[in-house]
């Protein structure tokens, strides 16, 4: 079995800028910059040949780069209590079209569909026994955070491998975005 999802790699830049947004949030464990991404699907664990599928389909995704900047920050809570910190991602009707080529493509694979909304974001850190209260001064103070856009040219199947110390990503595939498609027959 393999675990895998579908995201965006960060230039180096602006994961490093994003690392300056660390600070005092009780119960927080920030991601490091080299794990930093943006989720266009979690696929979960497969097998081989699922995971051949989905590489199969995500291969027959075509689009042209576009830009994406990173807008803002916020947090996913439940019942009070704060799962993960994030920087958000501006408007972008492109991403939006996009991240529904990559769902179907997965299920086009054989996936159960995605049951969740996709809220484009850069995860930043995960939390643990974190009252929403005490993510406030850290979401106020970085309310205005607004990243230069940069362009996305390509998209990248990682593996993610549970550790002791956090999950460590592997870059699979990279499928380049404006390439033409070459299919079975060419
Ligand atoms: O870094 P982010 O949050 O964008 O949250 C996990 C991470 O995305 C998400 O998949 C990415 C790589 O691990 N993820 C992990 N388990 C998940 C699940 N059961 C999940 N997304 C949806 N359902």
């Amino acid at each position: 079995m393999i675990r895998l999802f579908v995201a965006f790699d960060l230039p180096a830049d602006l994961r490093l800028r994003l690392t300056g947004l660390r600070g005092q949030v009780p119960g927080a464990r920030w991601v490091p910059a080299e794990n930093m991404h943006l989720t266009l699907r979690f696929v979960g664990e497969v097998t081989e040949s699922v995971a051949e599928d989905v590489h199969d389909a995500l291969a027959r995704v075509a689009g042209d780069p576009f830009e994406i900047q990173l807008f803002g920050v916020g947090q996913f809570d439940s019942r009070g209590q704060v799962h993960a910190l994030w920087a958000g991602v501006a408007r972008n009707e492109v991403l939006t079209r996009f991240q529904t080529r990559i769902e179907a493509a997965c299920q086009c694979a054989g996936l159960a569909p995605e049951s969740r909304h996709f809220h484009p974001h850069v995860t930043l850190a995960r939390c643990r026994d974190t009252r929403l209260a005490r993510v406030a001064p850290f979401v106020a103070v970085h309310a205005g955070f607004q990243a230069a856009p940069f362009q996305v040219d390509s998209f990248v199947l990682y593996s993610s491998a549970l550790g002791r110390s956090g999950p460590s990503y592997i870059s699979e595939v990279v499928y380049p975005l404006g390439a033409s498609v070459t299919t079975d027959q060419d």
